[in-house]
């Protein structure tokens, strides 16, 4: 795409070093093939959005009631945002400043309990986020998290314990969500557990926000009081973050957002989200997400084929969690090997991951990206022959694995 290349020849005028750097990124995308779970390839549109003169605005405060003058504008812009977001999801309001996921859950934290306060999340180890009271983050050091985890032999969600624990323990909030689980996840009934025992409920649905839209998994907006999300993951928009949430917690979470955590929202990015949503609002993304689910099974199906362990036996949604044991590679072995063949993976713990973070033995691997560029269910098992044959005879086979990648990214090309 000529503006694509004209923008790196812009930048090449005043600064070649970095000029380079985006060159090799965006050959690095159009050949590789891509299964990080979370990202995504954007629409030139999203794309020219981020990349405007809205950068140059400040603009502390709302629509209509901003810190500055000048921002009638980026008032239209980031209200469109805001209808979008309502519209796409059935919410009653709002927020599309988030820079990130973890700015939006620590936003949401801040607006509705105090530090010390008990909350339940999804354990790290068990496919949840950092951000759902992992020690290291702050939510972890902020708040008293308990964390819940997955049934050792199904790899599903045990909401048994869960409910017998928030009975228990009585948290003041419930969070559910997950970065690595591949399976639907019961909004309703954790939700229920909540409110039955007095907690609010957060859904943290960042992964999974394109399906939703879709209705390829149910929505959790129906029973959540709170649900944060990022906008580039299955969303296929800008990398940020959304809140979305019941009109009573609206000034509590826009205060949590501005002043509470964050100062200057990113109007260009939130022009992005503003593109993305009416993207997301047609018949044509709702179709995409179908495709994204049907690659996705196809893609775990092939791994069962060839022998495979994959967490909870398989898939519900745009990923699978590959428990790389019984072929005898760690996560990030396969991480390294897959690296060298052009495929882009991410090593992740499975449950009860005997490997400490850093190596692991699994590997997640998503079907967002590839499906954006076009591939279908046989080049998901033409790419599990590439994941196969790369965990089990890699170095007989690294050469003709390198020139099968490259004919499947030929077929559908990018940025083109
Ligand atoms: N880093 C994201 C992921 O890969 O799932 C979560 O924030």
């Amino acid at each position: 795409m000529s503006f694509i290349q004209e923008g790196i020849s812009l930048v090449a005028q005043t600064d070649p070093e970095v000029a380079q750097s985006i060159q090799r990124e965006l050959d690095r995308q159009k050949g590789n093939i891509e299964l990080i779970a979370s990202e995504n390839i954007v629409s030139p549109a999203v794309l020219a959005a981020m990349g405007t003169v809205l950068t140059n605005k400040y603009a502390e405060g709302y629509s209509g009631r901003r810190y500055y003058g000048g921002c009638e504008y980026v008032d239209e812009v980031e209200t469109l945002a805001i209808e979008r977001a309502k519209k796409l999801f059935g919410a009653e309001h709002a927020n599309v400043q988030p820079h990130s996921g973890a700015q939006a859950n620590l936003a949401a934290y801040m607006a509705v309990i105090d530090p010390g306060d008990k909350v339940f999340g999804l354990s790290l180890a068990a496919g949840g986020h950092l951000t759902h009271g992992a020690p290291a983050n702050a939510s972890g050091k902020l708040y008293d998290f308990t964390q819940y985890g997955t049934d050792p032999v199904t790899g599903l969600i045990d909401y048994d314990f869960l409910a017998e624990k928030v009975a228990e323990e009585k948290p003041k909030l419930v969070v559910a969500g997950a970065s690595a689980y591949p399976r639907i996840i019961d909004f309703e009934r954790i939700g229920r557990i909540a409110h039955d025992n007095g907690a609010l409920f957060m859904v943290d649905m960042a992964h999974i926000a394109g399906l939703v839209a879709s209705g390829d998994h149910p929505s959790p907006v129906p029973y959540a009081d709170i649900v944060t999300t990022t906008t580039h993951k299955t969303l296929r928009g800008p990398r940020g973050g959304m809140i979305l949430c019941r009109s009573e917690f609206a000034k509590k979470i826009d205060h949590a957002i501005f002043p509470g955590t964050q100062g200057g929202p990113l109007e260009h990015v939130i022009a992005g989200k503003a593109v993305c949503f009416l993207e997301a609002l047609s018949d044509d993304f709702r179709e995409y997400q179908h495709r994204i689910v049907r690659n996705s099974k196809a893609l775990a199906d092939a791994l069962l084929e060839k022998g495979f362990s994959l967490v909870t036996g398989g898939t519900d949604n745009h990923m699978s969690l590959i428990d790389l044991r019984p072929m005898g590679v760690t996560g990030i072995d396969m991480q390294h090997r897959l690296d060298s063949v052009r495929i882009t993976a991410n090593k992740n713990a499975v449950p009860n991951d005997p490997q400490k973070a850093s190596v692991t033995s699994g590997l997640r691997v998503g079907t967002p990206a590839v499906t954006t560029r076009g591939f279908n269910e046989d080049d998901m098992r033409e790419v599990a022959e590439l994941i196969y044959l790369t965990a089990s005879r890699y170095d007989e086979k690294k050469n003709e694995i390198i020139e099968r990648v490259k004919a499947l990214c030929d077929a559908h090309p990018i940025y083109e």
